[in-house]
């Protein structure tokens, strides 16, 4: 399958480009290949904000694990590796950061500062994460349990096996 359909809730200030379903949630289709923004339908009133994520509807796939990475050092950076099978979904829970995805040829930078938005990276796509905020606060979503087989450390490595399929 090389699209899925995910929802972006029912408000309207940030779901210009999705359509309505039967029930009035916003919906968008994702080519799952490549790296795309998400949204998570965030619900305030007056005593404070509620941020809503399930696996298979705003998240593009079954969630199998979830980790926090907090406490984050002044001036330090995270991730510099890539994925064999492994997919993501990566959010500012708090703070800010800088996510940069990159194809190997192409690059995109994500500036994640809302808890009501996220960046689901496919498998083989190298990702950096830098410029933290003292108070960021990361979360992650994947599709698979913790194997550190499949971690791609080198990037000339990850060259390798991204242009050999
Ligand atoms: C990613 C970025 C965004 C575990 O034991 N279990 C786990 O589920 C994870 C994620 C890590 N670990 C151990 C492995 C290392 O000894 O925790 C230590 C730190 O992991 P790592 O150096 O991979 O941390 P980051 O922040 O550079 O990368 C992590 C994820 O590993 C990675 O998949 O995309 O966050």
């Amino acid at each position: 399958m090389r699209y899925a359909r995910i929802y972006l809730g029912k408000r309207t200030s940030d779901v210009a480009h999705g359509s309505k379903n039967a029930e009035g949630d916003r919906t968008r289709y994702i080519d799952l290949a490549q790296p795309s923004e998400v949204l998570f339908p965030r619900m305030e009133d007056s005593s404070g904000a509620l941020t809503v994520i399930h696996g298979q509807k705003e998240i593009p796939f079954a969630i199998a694990r979830a980790y926090l990475i907090s406490d984050i050092a002044p001036g330090a950076s995270r991730g510099a590796h890539a994925h064999r099978k492994l997919r993501q979904v990566i959010m500012a829970a708090a703070g800010s950061f800088t996510l940069t995805v990159s194809s190997g040829t192409h690059s995109h930078e994500f500036f994640l500062t809302e808890s009501s938005k996220g960046v689901y990276i496919p498998r083989l796509f190298w990702r950096e994460l830098t410029n933290f905020s003292h108070d960021a606060v990361c979360l992650v979503f994947t599709d698979r349990p913790y194997e550190e087989s499949d971690y791609i450390r080198s990037f000339s490595e990850y060259l390798d096996e991204a242009n050999n399929g």
